[in-house]
């Protein structure tokens, strides 16, 4: 068996690295070999003090997530920051690229840390539905103080060195060339300076500081409330570190324990950690090996600067690609590049960038009015108007200008990208990228192919996505394609129920109870009702909505009433739109009552949509279409998403529960082959990977 951490002795210093790729997590063998070699640098008289250091690309990134739920095999990873605690010699951590989670409480359990400049450090297991566990909850405020420790704690976020050696999370940061030169250089000045041991643990100025000021916590909550709204972790995060204020070190660390171990059996991080791995696991397309070499995409050409070619073309701009922006008229130009502005502008006042930031970006993009400005670029996306006609035009005209193996992708949300493929002479180099609104926020990417797309250009698409900070999932072309297929039927029932009599309020309230930002109808009022197309056909409450001037939000009122601060309150001409349009269309039924009912009418028809997408091969696996609807829907991650939400939930309840609705409501809610299949067997989706 290879081992994950060697030895090599240098005068005076055990230079201890550790190696377990890709991101050296904290494995049961890691952790054994590391506590080998740090047992056998205690025991060495020659030693006197010990350097940790990382292979590969990064310090250790965390504890291994893939053996939670698993019994601990000894030494824990507490254990391990306990003996590391307890040395009897300095230790000081050498870090480069991430110390993240357990790799950071390793560190944090070390005498001294010494980062590269490009190093960043943090606590990021609030976003796994944990805390951090070996200590992090305890050591943190003692460097940083109370209200830093839970802001650093409960956001996950990652911290530069320059920040973290400010905040003394640090002792020093070097450049990252030198790093292993460095760190040995400061063990040996520490034991030129008589070998000090300073332990975090026996820091108490920032807890006693803490101690008067009992509001402290409640505070904290009060300020972050969206930071709470359903998850478990920022909970226990905020009772983890009143603990270090309120008792002595070890029994802080015992509260810790307690907690994470509370949190890591949840069915909400059960949840995350699946959202964690779907993630990744989306980038994998099965018949896409290292055949299909990407091409390099330097340039980029996005046709249509309205609210979604504006946002396309910013995830570019972010990642340093320049952009050539097309529109018809100058006026619409300019209003797309004014707003693109606006927002970086927006940003900037926030202090999340720099102005030169802004500048930079926006010397990046060349407008212009002309299709022949695009020869050169390696990728273009088209994001006009939704109109098969329109699209196949252009993507012909596309056809007669780009250069020779350039990809030519749609932002269509619908269409069959096989017939705007077929628009072309060359099939093989289109494919969809369907962003989300607003496309430069949402990380969603679904990349679309066709049945002629060649694997090298869905190659360069998986890749690119990365780039631009996206996660792509790979969907077949169908109506909809995954994201918003698998969520329609979500607000067909909505409307269904509001026209059988349940008020609107009730079902939107069921929805945000269930982990939803918001719930149906307030979500249509913020987009705004004339922006959402309609069966012009049909008379809906939408149409009538529209055509009493009531748009959404922007008007003050639309399916609710809203007052200046836009809080929404319901309104009775809707309800009187909603009775007459129910009785023109001869709608029967009874209102529907209770969340869980409301919740099974709402939900299940979009797990039963996520059998037939995967049964038909639209995605390629169960886990694609949860994390699509969590990145593309915000649907809640402490859920899992549909598929990974009903498995937790049982197929078999789900199956008869559809059943019994079907009953009532009719086909819509008969169970797919897929679903009836796995609930007879007593299987869940996630059995399928
Ligand atoms: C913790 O520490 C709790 C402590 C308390 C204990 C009491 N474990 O993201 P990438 C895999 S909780 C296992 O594509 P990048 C990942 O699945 C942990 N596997 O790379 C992928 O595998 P694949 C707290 C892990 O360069 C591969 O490594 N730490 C772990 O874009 C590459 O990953 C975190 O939450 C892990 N901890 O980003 C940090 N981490 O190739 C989680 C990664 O088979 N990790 N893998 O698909 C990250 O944020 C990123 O991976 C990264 C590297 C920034 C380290």
């Amino acid at each position: 068996m290879t081992r994950t951490a060697t030895s090599a002795f240098m005068a005076d210093v055990m230079l201890i690295t550790l190696d377990n790729p890709p991101v050296n997590a904290l494995s049961n063998a890691l952790r054994r070999d590391l506590h080998e070699e740090l047992q056998r640098a205690f025991e060495d008289a020659a030693v006197r003090a010990i350097v940790l250091i990382c292979a590969g690309r990064t310090f250790v990134a965390g504890a291994d997530i893939t053996e939670f739920g698993q019994p601990w095999q000894r030494p824990s990873l507490p254990d391990l920051c306990t003996f590391l605690d307890d040395a009897p010699k300095p230790v000081i951590a050498a870090i480069h690229g991430t110390a993240l989670g357990g790799g950071f409480e390793l560190a944090l359990a070390c005498h001294y840390r010494i980062a590269a400049l490009s190093a960043k450090v943090g606590l990021p297991e609030v976003h796994l539905g944990i805390l951090p566990g070996a200590g992090g909850t305890q050591r943190v405020p003692r460097i940083v103080g109370v209200e830093a420790a839970l802001e650093i704690i409960t956001s996950g976020r990652r911290i530069g060195a320059t920040e973290a050696l400010s905040l003394g999370l640090i002792d020093a940061a070097v450049g990252d060339a030198i790093l292993r030169d460095e760190a040995i250089a400061f063990a040996k000045r520490v034991i030129a300076d008589g070998g000090a041991m300073p332990r975090i643990r026996d820091r108490t100025v920032t807890v006693e500081a803490a101690h008067a000021r009992s509001d402290l916590f409640a505070n904290f909550r009060k300020a972050n409330p969206h930071r709470f709204k359903g998850f478990l972790a920022p909970a226990a995060i905020v009772e983890a570190v009143e603990a270090a204020v309120t008792l002595p070190f070890d029994d802080g660390l015992a509260t810790e324990t307690a907690l994470f171990e509370r949190l890591v059996a949840s069915p909400e991080s059960a949840a995350q950690r699946h959202a964690f791995f779907a993630e990744r696991e989306a980038a994998r397309v099965p018949d896409i090996g290292a055949d299909a070499v990407p091409i390099d995409i330097c340039a980029v050409g996005v046709i249509g600067a309205g609210t979604m070619g504006g946002g396309i073309t910013m995830n570019f701009l972010n990642a340093g690609i320049p952009v050539t922006l097309v529109e018809m008229t100058q006026e619409a130009l300019d209003r797309g590049i004014a707003t693109i502005r606006r927002n970086y502008e927006a940003t900037a006042a926030k202090g999340r960038m720099t102005t030169q930031h802004v500048e930079q970006r926006m010397a990046l993009i060349s407008p212009s009015l002309d299709l022949g400005a695009l020869v050169d670029a390696d990728l273009l996306i088209e994001a006009v108007y939704e109109s098969m006609d329109v699209k196949r035009d252009i993507f012909a005209r596309l056809d007669g200008i780009v250069k020779q193996g350039a990809i030519l992708a749609s932002n269509t949300s619908f269409l069959d990208l096989n017939r705007i493929a077929a628009a072309t002479r060359r099939p093989a180099c289109v494919v969809g990228l369907h962003f989300f609104s607003p496309a430069n926020v949402m990380r969603l990417l679904e990349v679309v192919r066709g049945s002629a797309t060649s694997k090298t250009v869905i190659a360069t698409a998986m890749k690119l996505a990365k780039r631009i900070g996206k996660v792509a999932v790979l969907s077949g072309v169908c109506d909809g394609f995954i994201a918003n297929r698998l969520l329609a039927p979500r607000g067909y029932q909505a409307e269904a129920m509001m026209l059988e009599g349940t008020p609107i309020a009730e079902i939107d309230r069921a929805l945000v109870g269930y982990g939803f930002a918001m719930g149906h109808f307030q979500m249509m009022d913020l987009v705004g009702l004339d922006v959402i197309g309609r069966d012009a056909a049909k008379r809906t409450v939408m149409g009538d909505l529209v055509a009493a001037g009531r748009l959404g939000q922007k008007r003050g009122a639309g399916y609710y009433d809203y007052d200046e601060k836009r809080r929404p309150s319901p309104s009775a001409v809707t309800a009187a739109l909603i009775a007459e349009v129910a009785a023109a269309g001869g709608v029967a039924g009874a209102a529907t009552r209770g969340d869980e009912a409301l919740l099974a009418r709402l939900l299940y028809p979009v797990v039963n949509e996520g059998a037939k997408i995967l049964d038909e091969g639209i995605a390629l696996r169960a886990s694609d279409i949860d994390i699509a609807a969590v990145l593309g829907y915000n649907w809640p991650v402490y859920r899992g998403g549909p598929l990974f939400w009903a498995d937790q939930v049982g197929l078999g309840r789900v199956v008869a529960e559809m059943r019994a609705l079907e009953a009532v409501h009719g086909e819509v809610f008969r169970p797919a082959p897929l679903l009836v299949r796995l609930a007879d067997e007593g299987r869940g989706f996630g059995s399928l990977s």
